[in-house]
């Protein structure tokens, strides 16, 4: 990659044969710092000891005059800035996007119109409610704030992975905010939407019901960044060469499919590892792998718009896929870390105001709001106007304008013309006209006045169709979540406002959520609920749970709601715990790790001990990592091996876990030994039709004698096909690896009898 001169920025010209999916990293490059051989202070004076200050004798007090020390001193103590107010914990990388299908007809911007060229971009993803340090898992909205460096400046797409919102109109973020962050007096919960302040706001405000369901569905726990879909959520405009405007929504698609963590899972991740899609992330790029989506369009006339029974300009709405379906335009792949959080992801400054000519905003009260509020923020976080220089904002097409001075500022403007017009310098930089960004010329003739409109009334009719469009697992889980967060809100007042609101999206939801607070159900029949485990009678009867829609285009179920229906599934960027101790079938161990690696997958071995075993190296210990860390569990065959796990209690938690989580376990030969001795023993010789066979029960592990002549693991032989229904593969032979990734790529198996 060459490095890029910053004095020879990108020209404005039509041929730009340095364009392309590099072009970002080379400018980033000209700021980059080689770390260098002699360690020199910031005015680059040579230091000869960095261990000691400067002293009236070595017993004596320290010197003013150590202008190293305090140069050292003041620079580390100024080393922070304010955290984002909201979407404060993220994490971000580098990577491109590839148009495949020009645009041409709707917008002359270059992005969405010049075929096969890759436009550079930074993502960053993150949660909305917790600091900067808080844990990836919290049960959240993800930002999906998307950076393009276009041939003519930067376009923000600053989006979610929900399409939705939760209020109408910008004004009312900021109660919104407040409700939701750790309440004032005592700064409690950190990266928790389940408290009193919260749902006492959002009960009084029932247009946020639609995005309710979102957030309580399992979209709010993805299982990694990359199985995300990011929305551009607001209606934008796309303008023509003919001056023509149509509406448009943006999509992200992810490549992997949506896929998400079980609540479960998440909190205890949160402890485990609270960097958890951070690494995921870090991880996925630096061994080479990508984070890909297709990007795809929803364009519609005003015409169009204006006969559904709901308001485009509403961002509580969606457009259902079933109305206009998605196109999908390109890719957008990220491919690369950055160099250094800091400079990159914690500066880096996103604006929904960052559109090119082509493009324009439309009169959605939340998106007019956001015009305003992204730039006032940078300027607290930033500290200058002069952010727009950093080196991850800047833009690659060339900045020329009068604008000057102020803190920090990096450009050496030459001349002695900061205005325009100015004939001293030719008028130059002149306008651009017709060339540059012009505002769609919409017609305006209405009254000013602080009011909604009526068409923006439905608060509950898209929230019901989404109700409708869940499967009967992923009802429940709505139905969990609810019970969970309200169950932790102390005033009783507010639960019930919030059973009330529930009661108008569907009565079976209220009333299960009732149950399990305790409260009278409206519906004549309920389930008990499982708790965190599911429940097999919850789901049936949650089954047959809809109800009428309204603002929904006359649908009463939506394509593309469901993340159970039709998403990819595949074993890419799925991560593997593999049990290892001495005496393991080592044949078996790398067979599996090829087999997974070339399936994009990864498999972890996790010892009884750190490091070296039988040659295996294993970078994890039962103690030191986690069951709900992975995506399923291999028990490989070896006597000895499968002995010493057997009697580890860590060793019956992976299987125990993994199979309460509905993810794949595989066990290998005498591997089947751990999952009889584990306290799902019995369960799965039930399903194995063995019900009788095995010796060991509920945690008491008989000690294993002679195991490759033994078998506890024969029972659970007689009847593969059982068990690989629920997503246990168990392998005498231990070599079905086929059977393993086909597995994997189930994700997860509900339903399984409860153990
Ligand atoms: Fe934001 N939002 N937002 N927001 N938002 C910010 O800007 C705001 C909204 C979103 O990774 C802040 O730079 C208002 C919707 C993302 O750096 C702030 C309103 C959507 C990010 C701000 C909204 C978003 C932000 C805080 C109501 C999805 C993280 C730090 C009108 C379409 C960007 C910052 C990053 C960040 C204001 C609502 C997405 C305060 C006033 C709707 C992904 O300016």
């Amino acid at each position: 990659m060459a490095k890029r001169k910053r004095s020879t920025p990108i020209s404005l010209e039509e041929t730009l044969p340095t364009f392309d999916q590099h072009s970002k990293a080379e400018d980033l490059s000209t700021d980059t710092a080689p770390t260098g051989k002699t360690l020199t202070d910031n005015m680059g004076h040579a230091v000869s000891d960095d261990q000691n200050s400067l002293r009236a004798g070595s017993r004596g007090p320290t010197l003013l005059e150590d202008f190293f020390f305090r140069e050292k001193m003041t620079h580390f103590d100024h080393e922070r800035i304010p955290e984002r107010i909201v979407h404060a914990r993220g994490t971000g990388a580098h990577g491109y996007f590839r148009l495949d299908k020009s645009l041409e007809a709707y917008t002359t911007a270059k992005v969405l119109t010049e075929v096969g060229v890759e436009t550079p971009m930074f993502i960053r993803f993150s949660t909305v409610a917790g600091f900067r340090g808080s844990l990836d898992t919290a049960r959240d909205v993800r930002g999906f704030a998307a950076k393009f460096y276009t041939k003519e400046g930067n376009w923000d797409l600053v989006g979610n992975n929900i399409p939705v919102f939760f209020i109408q109109d910008a004004i009312k973020f900021p109660d919104l905010v407040h409700a939701v962050k750790p309440e004032p007096h005592n700064e409690i919960p950190q990266a928790a939407s389940a408290h009193d302040t919260f749902y006492d706001f959002i009960a009084e405000t029932p247009e946020s019901m639609h995005m309710m369901m979102w957030v309580h569905s399992d979209r709010a726990i993805p299982r990694s960044y990359g199985m995300m879909e990011g929305f551009g959520v607001h209606t934008f405009r796309l303008i023509n060469s003919r001056g023509e405007s149509h509406f448009v929504k943006y999509h992200f698609k992810p490549a992997l499919g949506v896929h998400s963590l079980v609540w479960d899972e998440a909190q205890k991740i949160g402890g485990k590892d609270p960097d958890f899609h951070r690494r995921d992330l870090w991880e996925t790029l630096n061994e080479g792998g990508t984070l890909e989506w297709d990007f795809g369009v929803q364009i519609f006339t005003e015409a169009q718009a204006d006969k559904w029974d709901f308001d485009v300009l509403d961002p509580t709405k969606i457009v259902p896929e079933d109305l206009v379906p998605v196109q999908k335009i390109g890719r957008v792949v990220l491919n690369r870390n950055v160099d250094n959080f800091f400079a990159e992801t914690e500066q880096v400054a996103f604006m929904p105001t960052n559109i090119v000519p082509g493009m324009d905003f439309s009169n959605d009260p939340l998106l007019q709001g956001r015009t305003f509020s992204y730039l006032d923020t940078q300027l607290s976080r930033l500290g200058s106007p002069n952010w727009v220089e950093i080196p991850i904002n800047r833009p690659l097409a060339p900045v020329h304008n009068n604008q000057r001075d102020g803190h920090m500022r990096q450009t050496i403007n030459p001349g002695r013309t900061a205005y325009f017009p100015n004939r001293l310098a030719g008028n130059l930089p002149d306008q651009a006209g017709a060339r540059g960004f012009v505002s769609y010329p919409e017609q305006m003739r209405e009254t000013k006045r602080r009011a909604r409109a009526d068409s923006f009334s439905d608060h509950y009719g898209q929230a019901r169709l989404f109700w409708n469009s869940m499967t009967p697992v992923e009802k429940e889980h709505i139905t969990k979540s609810l019970a969970f967060e309200l169950s932790m809100c102390e005033v009783r007042d507010v639960r019930l406002r919030m059973l009330e609101r529930l009661e108008h999206i569907n009565e079976l939801l209220a009333s299960q959520v009732a149950v399990a607070l305790g409260e009278k159900p409206r519906a004549a029949k309920t389930a008990q609920p499982g708790g965190q485990q599911d429940s097999a009678e919850e789901t049936a009867l949650l089954a047959g749970a809809t109800s009428p829609t309204t603002a929904s285009g006359k649908l009463q179920q939506a394509r593309a709601l469901s993340q159970e229906v039709g998403q990819p599934k595949l074993p890419k960027n799925r991560k593997v715990a593999v049990l290892i101790a001495p005496g393991v079938n080592v044949a078996q161990v790398n067979a599996a790790l090829d087999a997974l690696k070339k399936a994009g997958a990864k498999g972890e071995l996790v010892g009884t001990r750190l490091g070296d075993i039988d040659g295996l190296n294993a970078p994890k210990t039962l103690s030191n990592t986690d069951p709900v860390l992975y995506d399923g569990v291999l028990v490989p065959g070896g006597a000895k091996s499968v002995q010493a796990l057997v009697a580890r209690p860590e060793a019956h938690n992976f299987v125990v876990e993994t199979y309460r989580h509905a993810k794949p376990i595989f066990a290998f030969a005498e591997g089947a030994e751990l999952l009889t001795a584990s306290p799902i023993g019995k369960a799965l010789r039930n399903m194995g039709g063995k019900p009788d066979a095995g010796k060991t029960d509920g945690g008491k592990a008989a000690p294993v004698q002679n195991l490759s002549e033994v078998g506890n693991a024969a029972s659970l032989w007689g009847n593969p096909a059982a068990l690989a229904a629920h997503g246990i593969v168990v392998d005498q032979a231990g070599k079905d690896l086929d059977a393993v990734l086909d597995t994997l790529a189930g994700h997860r198996y509900w339903g399984r009898p409860q153990a």
